[in-house]
């Protein structure tokens, strides 16, 4: 009918992050594409639910996609979209990321305690209380930092701020500059870590949709906002944490660079404590021939990210240099490094679990002597 819009189900997380990250993608689709409507279902998923223990600890990669996926898988919505650092090298074969959005700030930020304004961390004192949850920014900060203790800081940004501001517990938290800065907190920032204090979390700073892997109305939808740059730099990241079949268990973090006619990655793999560590670069060129150009195979993808209107062979050299690199790190001490992190988060995991069963043991007995 004429003048009947196709309306999109959209489905997000319900945090603010999510939602203000939800409603970008939609605005920028809505400039594009006039004759969409676009309806937001928003849901809490399992990582909203649990607060009380490290993500690191949990043991699940997909704490807060899960749900989300479910939907998509469903046909309840027709897209999602992530935080890609968020989202696991590996998703299920029947969804895709339809498209990376243009990368915002790939750093780490510190925000102080209202009482330490106006201080770096070379300001603080030797003995003071970092709040984060990353291994990695633990790991590499812990390097730089070694006298500072590192404790974990959970919940949504509000409450991290909020815990930061009114526990009197933490001196400064660390968290990334996207994030911040997509909640209009710039004026909390007091310091972006350069990649020579704290290189990032694969693919942090970039936003992705999710999507059907055979929905053809959804991927072209999505295709214009595919972003060049940020796609490449992103497949060449993923496929190194792929490849070292890394996630957010080991404290692993990249620095990518990009130009007309060459992909640069660097990464690192650091032990738990920090004291170790394997850093390395790869840089590859972009074949100009186009006789270079191989054909995908019907539905193959990067790390899950699709090719879309990029260059396969441009996505291929991404992706090569992100396997190269892990391929050079794992014969290397690294691969002694990253089995010994996994080892730890593994008993980590188990530890928290037998936390949290004698909890509940005791809240048992507690109701229990209550009511008798
Ligand atoms: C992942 C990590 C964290 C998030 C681990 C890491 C930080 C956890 C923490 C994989 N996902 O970075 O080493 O600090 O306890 C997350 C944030 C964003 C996406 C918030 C943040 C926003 C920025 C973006 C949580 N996921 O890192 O401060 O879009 O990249």
């Amino acid at each position: 009918m004429e003048g009947t819009k196709t309306v999109v189900k959209v489905g997000s997380r319900k945090s603010q992050l999510a939602l203000i990250q939800t409603n970008t993608i939609i605005a920028k689709l809505k400039e594009i594409h006039s004759n969409y409507e676009f309806e937001v279902v928003s849901m809490t998923t399992t990582g909203d639910k649990i607060l009380d223990s490290a993500l690191s600890k949990i043991g699940a990669k997909d704490l807060f996609t899960r749900e989300l996926e479910l939907a998509l898988e469903k046909g309840d919505v027709d897209f999602v979209v992530h935080s890609l650092k968020d989202l696991p090298t590996r998703i299920v074969d029947s969804l895709v990321i339809g498209c990376v959005y243009k990368r915002d700030s790939e750093y780490d930020a510190v925000v102080m305690h209202p009482k330490h304004k106006g201080k770096k961390l070379d300001d603080l004192d030797e003995n003071s209380v970092i709040g984060t949850s990353s291994l990695r920014r633990a790991a590499q900060l812990a390097r730089r930092f070694p006298t500072f203790k590192f404790e974990n800081i959970r919940g949504n940004l509000n409450t991290r701020l909020k815990k930061l501001d009114e526990d009197n517990k933490y001196d400064a938290i660390i968290l990334a500059e996207a994030g911040l800065v997509r909640m209009g907190w710039n004026d909390r920032i007091a310091q972006v870590l350069t990649p020579s204090e704290c290189m990032y979390a694969v693919s942090q700073g970039a936003m992705a949709v999710e999507c059907r892997a055979g929905d053809e109305k959804t991927l072209a939808l999505l295709s214009p906002i595919h972003d060049q740059d940020t796609a490449l730099q992103c497949i060449a990241e993923r496929a190194f944490l792929k490849q070292l079949e890394g996630g957010c268990s080991v404290p692993v973090c990249v620095c990518s660079t990009l130009t007309d006619s060459q992909i640069s990655l660097k990464g690192g793999v650091y032990s738990i404590d920090g004291k170790q560590s394997v850093i390395d670069t790869v840089t590859k060129t972009f074949p100009e021939e186009p006789a270079a150009k191989k054909k995908a195979t019907n539905g193959h993808t990067f790390s899950a990210i699709v090719h879309g209107n990029i260059e396969l062979v441009l996505c291929q050299t991404a992706e090569a240099a992100g396997m190269e690199l892990a391929n050079r790190l794992l014969v290397t001490e690294a691969a002694d490094i990253l089995a010994e992190a996994k080892r730890q988060t593994a008993e980590a995991v188990i530890a928290e679990q037998k936390r949290k069963e004698q909890e509940a043991v005791e809240k048992a007995k507690m109701a229990e002597t209550a009511s008798s």
